[in-house]
């Protein structure tokens, strides 16, 4: 008896440190969500980092992802000269992020670290890329196991596995691309407008007091996961050239106004967003939304 009143404080300070380390993207209450009953803020233009106008982002990608980003989205291009796939923002010559593999290595050995972490990627094609490359791009980088096969394509919103099955599974990364998917060919790079829809980019309404469905065109809500564009653009010097809102990132990025956005898609489609995507990542409260979106 003595014994166990004295082990007492032990078991108790064991048995709390292994439920704290039970956790499916830093919470225990999202181990058994489903991957489509789960809110994330996204990353718009992940890769593209640092002062410039087009550049979307402050934080690297693994800053990103150390700070509880686990949505990236990204656009390619192929690199002129060398052919290689490559993060550009529209042209490799505005902006040159470097080679997709680079930006994969590293999302790879942040999986490899954190083994209770699902994160997805977004991938935008702006060339028309064959698929293969993208297969092969993926090879390189090492990161191919960890990505999801759904056992049907496309997977039924509610037929989606929870964080924690994902987690057993080791298939801890969900990929999308917006054009050119075929899951015959490469059954892991998921078509994303078979599984979502997206409301209208190059908002320059700093209310965001639209939710409306901009990608399929026509497309349904039912059945589908969605994706806000939060990101809001201003005019550069009048010329008509949108570029990213820095200035005004921190009150974008507020937990106020994500979630007057996310309450106007709620109250539309009866769902909450699954995505809502962001310039900035590292100003205002993006996290703090997450957390309130997922009711945590
Ligand atoms: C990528 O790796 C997989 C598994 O090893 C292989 O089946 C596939 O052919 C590879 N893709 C390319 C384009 O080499
Ligand atoms: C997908 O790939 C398969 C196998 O190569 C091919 O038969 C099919 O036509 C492709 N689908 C589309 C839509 O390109
Ligand atoms: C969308 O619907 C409108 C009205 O029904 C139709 O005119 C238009 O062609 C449709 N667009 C596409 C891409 O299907
Ligand atoms: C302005 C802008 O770039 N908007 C983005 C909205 O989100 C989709 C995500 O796929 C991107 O394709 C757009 O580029």
């Amino acid at each position: 008896m003595v014994l166990i009143n004295l082990l007492l404080p032990c078991i108790l300070f064991l048995a709390s440190g292994s439920l704290i380390l039970a956790t499916c993207n830093g919470h225990q209450e999202l181990c058994s969500r489903q991957y489509s009953d789960v809110s994330f803020v996204g990353a718009h233009n992940s890769p593209f980092v640092g002062c410039l106008p087009q550049q979307n982002q402050e934080w690297s990608v693994t800053q990103q992802l150390n700070n509880g980003i686990r949505f990236l989205q990204g656009q390619t291009h192929r690199a002129p000269i060398t052919g290689s796939l490559n993060f550009c923002h529209t042209s490799c010559f505005l902006e040159n992020a470097g080679k997709v593999t680079h930006f994969l290595r590293k999302v790879k050995t942040w999986l490899d670290v954190n083994p209770n972490e699902v994160v997805t990627l977004l991938i935008t094609n702006g060339d028309s890329v064959p698929i293969a490359d993208f297969d092969s791009t993926f090879n390189r980088s090492g990161i191919t196991h960890y990505a999801y096969i759904p056992p049907i394509s496309p997977l039924a919103i509610n037929a989606w596995p929870t964080l924690q099955e994902l987690i057993n599974a080791g298939t801890r990364l969900i990929v999308f691309l917006d054009s050119g998917a075929n899951v015959t060919e490469v059954p892991y790079i998921l078509d994303e407008f078979e599984y979502y829809f997206e409301t209208p980019y190059d908002q320059t309404d700093c209310t965001f007091s639209q939710c409306k469905i901009d990608r399929p065109s026509n497309a349904s809500a039912s059945g589908r996961m969605y994706l806000v564009n939060h990101t809001l653009n201003i005019n550069l010097l009048n010329t008509g050239i949108l570029v990213p809102d820095r200035d005004a990132a921190a009150t974008t990025n507020s937990l106020a106004s994500i979630d007057a956005q996310a309450h106007l898609c709620s109250s539309l489609y009866s769902r909450k967003p699954n995505v809502m995507l962001l310039d900035f990542v590292d100003k205002g409260d993006v996290i703090g939304a997450q957390n309130v979106l997922n009711a945590l």
